[in-house]
């Protein structure tokens, strides 16, 4: 199947899809091989960064829906097997036969890598997307994809399997509104490292884009915790908001963000384009700068043209300012652009209609025209508010002369600094280094404390591996001026060991230069407790702020020691996390089990014992997308159809005052002939009269009297992964026809079979196997959860933490460094509540930073 001809987008064997249907007319499109053949020219890769990036491709369509005026809510949900769900309430993608091509226009969105055209772009003043190839490129990279359009009051379904069409389009109900809902869940056959999407760096994109487009509502649920969590982004005053939420935790100079927006026409070889520039800024009290660059809602990490207009305005204004208003005396120093960036928050925001970007990534944009279109629509616009605004602009000026000042005096620490490190001072005496000379081969441990310090010395393989204890307060490096944290103790032993220097600028005044580092591993261990990831935050900011290039290059690393240590009998085993800890538990429970079926006294091997353990305790995960809508796991187990062996794909759930019943649907015909019975819409997103949906209440003129009746309808997205496992199941021999609990028992679990302590458990379902094992893996077992490093003795350290071996290292990664930024500061900040809160709920959990 997958050597299909490039040229062909569906199936040889797929039924034609209408008479218009010819395949002698697709000769000029491309099908989805290309895509799935060469995943880095069409995503940019097969890792997690690509995964993510096609959750942004989907996006970015309905972003686009929104910012032509057509879609004003998008709901986002990741899906208990993995798979994720985009609907919007946007126009709905084109369901009519494109003309020329006879096929329906969502079809040829969807499949066909042609581009331009009809349905190319949707007709798009500014375009996010990758322009007509987004959805489609998603497509062939899923193990399945679904669209579901409502449209000219209908819902129109289709169903793709690795970009093959598999259920051509049909219409599956009426609609009441108009939008688009995309549900794909992404190949692991093309993403071997991961196909886990990591719910924190979505919600992240989705706020920044709710930031990005005031007015529009983003809803995102993930669904795989037990209890979700829903979120809702939503900002009347967007970029506004965005400024001040980069600022939040700090004191702001000015109350009110300064904002400048306008929209011009330009003329760039010969096509006449439109750019709107809208740049909203605010002073706060620290030392460091951030500003975000976007082009149609895409961020450009390394800025560019918008950047460079932006920077030289403001260094204008304010020169021009100071200068007007005599502010400055004839012994400063010359105020430059690092002295007005000190303490500033900016966004800056531009649509472009043709926007040129160094790269296929757009991290930077080149546009030509804009640098001056932004320095000029920055300029006036500072200029007019400095001059309505002269306190503020006097607070600004001084905020930048005191820089300029400051940055003489940080120019003499950084050079006493280097003075110690390079010149005579040697090493610092705290530092246990290694024999090893050559960087490539060494490793610096940064170790949290002085005992874990003095265990990971006599613990480690000292050929290779250097120690550094880091005792004490280490100096929050966000909220001081560097020539104070330059006279930190730990501070200044750390920037001698790794030996690059810091900081921007030349060498020769002690900046930064990474060929210098004297290891290429810097790893920092610390304890797994909010006063560990506290340590390691500010290390990372360090780090981030001054010897960004380590991070650039790979060089720093975060060691993860075990969570837990277990003991049973005499043995002991460390546990890295809880998948683990359950696997373990499972693992020990099935040892001197013997599981027998009563009905025919039929006593199950011990690999399919291990096996259907395996298989059941996947099921029982899978099954919390099920059980979360009230039906039990066994009943919809029990519902599956004997003949195709298929689970059903829907759960209605209909509840009157306290009565609640559930209906299992089978698929969309099933799902649209409920509908129909109960007088409702296909797309139960908006009220209907008969029920209420699960996100909008009743409007206020049809508020029903008497009791409700609530008809909703949830897809189990994970019902073709489920029925995998029920296979697998009755492979092993196990009967899969009934996971109710019977009357008569049906099984026995004997626990220590043969011994004197033999124990026999009756089970009346199949689910009460793994229930039974698990509990039993748990007896005798003592489980201890690690604190502390400490808590360690070196042999141990070494082997869980240290050993290249057994190690396990997560690599700090700021491919996205703006993002990592904000992420710094609402660590930094002032605020206590939202740090606290941040690092409880992440105390060993650093995805955010390897972005
Ligand atoms: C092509 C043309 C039009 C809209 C769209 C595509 C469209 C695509 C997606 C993907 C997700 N949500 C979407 N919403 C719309 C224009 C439709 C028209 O002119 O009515």
């Amino acid at each position: 199947m997958s050597d299909a001809p490039d040229s062909v987008p569906n199936q040889a064997n797929q039924p034609p899809i209408s008479d218009a249907y010819d395949a002698s007319k697709l000769g000029k499109l491309e099908g989805l091989e290309a895509v799935r053949k060469k995943p880095g020219m069409y995503i940019g890769g097969t890792d997690e960064r690509a995964l993510h990036h096609c959750v942004s491709e989907v996006l970015d369509n309905s972003v686009d829906e929104h910012l032509a005026g057509h879609c004003s809510k998008i709901e986002v949900a990741i899906h208990v097997d993995g798979s994720i769900s985009i609907r919007d309430n946007g126009r709905g993608i084109p369901v009519d036969i494109h003309p020329q091509y006879g096929i329906p226009g969502v079809e040829m969105v969807l499949t066909t890598l042609h581009s331009g055209g009809k349905y190319g772009q949707g007709g798009y003043k500014f375009s996010g997307g990758t322009h007509g190839v987004g959805a489609k490129c998603v497509n062939a990279v899923s193990e399945w994809f679904e669209v579901e359009v409502s449209r000219n009051s209908q819902v129109h379904h289709m169903k793709f399997e690795r970009g093959k069409t598999m259920k051509k389009l049909e219409v599956i109900g009426k609609a009441r509104g108009t939008g688009t809902l995309i549900t794909f869940k992404p190949d692991a056959e093309i993403f071997k490292e991961t196909t886990v999407f990591q719910s924190s760096r979505i919600s992240q994109r989705l706020r920044e884009l709710a930031f990005l487009n005031s007015g529009l509502e983003i809803l995102f649920t993930d669904e795989r915790p037990a209890e979700p969590k829903p979120e809702r982004y939503y900002y009347k005053d967007g970029v506004e908001e965005f400024v001040k939420q980069l600022n939040q935790g700090k004191t702001a100079l000015h109350p009110k963000p300064v904002s400048i927006r306008k929209e011009t026409k330009v003329k760039t070889d010969e096509k006449e384009a439109e750019v709107h520039v809208e740049v909203v800024l605010q002073y706060n009290d620290t030392y460091n700068d951030q500003v975000l660059c976007y082009t149609n809602t895409i961020h450009n990490p390394d800025g560019g043209t918008h950047l460079s207009g932006f920077r030289s305005a403001l260094t204008r204004a304010i020169n021009q300012f100071s200068k007007a208003n005599n502010l400055l005396k004839d012994k400063d120093p010359q105020i430059t652009g690092d002295d007005v960036r000190e303490g500033l928050a900016a966004v800056i925001s531009i649509k472009h209609s043709d926007p040129k970007f160094e790269s296929q990534t757009k991290v930077k944009l080149l546009s030509p025209e804009v640098e001056s279109i932004v320095g000029s629509v920055c300029y006036e616009g500072l200029m007019l508010y400095f001059e309505t605004n002269p306190p503020v602009a006097k607070r600004i000026v001084d905020k930048a002369l005191n820089a300029a000042r400051a940055r003489e005096a940080a120019r003499k620490a950084r050079e006493t600094v280097r003075k110690g490190a390079l010149s005579g001072g040697g090493l610092p005496g705290k530092l246990a280094d290694c024999s090893e000379r050559d960087p490539a081969l060494g490793e610096l441990y940064i170790v949290e404390g002085d005992s874990a310090g003095g265990s990971a010395k006599q613990g480690r393989d000292r050929r290779f591996q250097a120690i550094l204890p880091l005792r004490g307060k280490l100096i929050n490096t966000e909220k001081a001026r560097l020539d104070k944290v330059l006279s930190n103790e730990e501070i200044r032993t750390l920037i001698t060991a790794v030996g690059t220097g810091i900081g921007e600028g030349d060498e020769a005044v002690g900046g930064f230069n990474a060929d210098k580092a004297r290891y290429h591993k810097v790893i920092i261990m610390t304890d797994a407790d909010v006063d560990g990831s506290h340590i390691r935050t500010l290390l990372l900011t360090f780090l981030y702020r001054q010897m960004k290039g380590l991070i650039e290059r790979g060089y720093v690393y975060i060691a993860q020691p075990p969570l837990y240590k277990i003991k049973r009998k005499k043995r002991e085993q460390y546990v890295d996390n809880d998948e683990q800890l359950n696997r373990i538990l499972l693992e020990l429970g099935s040892e001197d089990v013997v599981l027998a079926r009563l009905a025919d006294s039929h006593v199950f091997a011990p690999a399919q014992v291990d096996k259907i353990v395996e298989n059941l305790a996947a099921l029982e995960k899978l099954g919390a997308g099920v059980t979360r809508y009230g039906a039990s796991l066994a009943e919809y187990l029990d519902a599956q159809d004997p003949a195709t062996q298929a689970l059903p794909r829907y759960v209605a759930r209909i509840r009157e005052g306290n009565k609640e019943t559930h209906q299992f649907l089978f698929d969309e015909h099933a799902r649209s002939k409920f509908l129909t019975q109960h007088g409702l819409n296909a797309d139960l997103t908006e009220q209907n009269e008969n029920g209420i949906s699960s996100t909008a209440p009743f409007p206020p003129d049809k508020k029903p009297t008497g009791p409700i009746k609530r008809v909703t309808i949830h897809e189990i997205y994970e019902s073709t992964e489920m029925a995998k496992l029920l296979k697998a199941i009755a492979a092993t021999g196990l009967d899969t026809a009934r996971f109710a609990a019977s009357e008569a028992p049906r099984f026995t679990i004997t626990e220590n079979a043969g011994q004197k302590s033999e124990n026999r458990i009756e089970l009346r379902s199949p689910l009460e196997i793994v229930t039974t094992i698990r509990a039993n893996g748990r007896k005798g077992l003592s489980i201890q959860r690690y604190k502390g490093l400490g808590e360690m003795n070196p042999k141990q350290l070494f082997e869980t933490t240290m050993d290249p071996e057994k190690r396990r290292l997560l690599k700090v990664n700021i491919a996205d460094a703006a993002k990592a930024d904000a992420l710094f500061t609402l660590l930094m900040g002032d605020e206590v509540p939202p740090r606290r809160q941040f690092i409880e709920d992440n105390a060993l959990n650093v995805q955010y930073l390897d972005v």
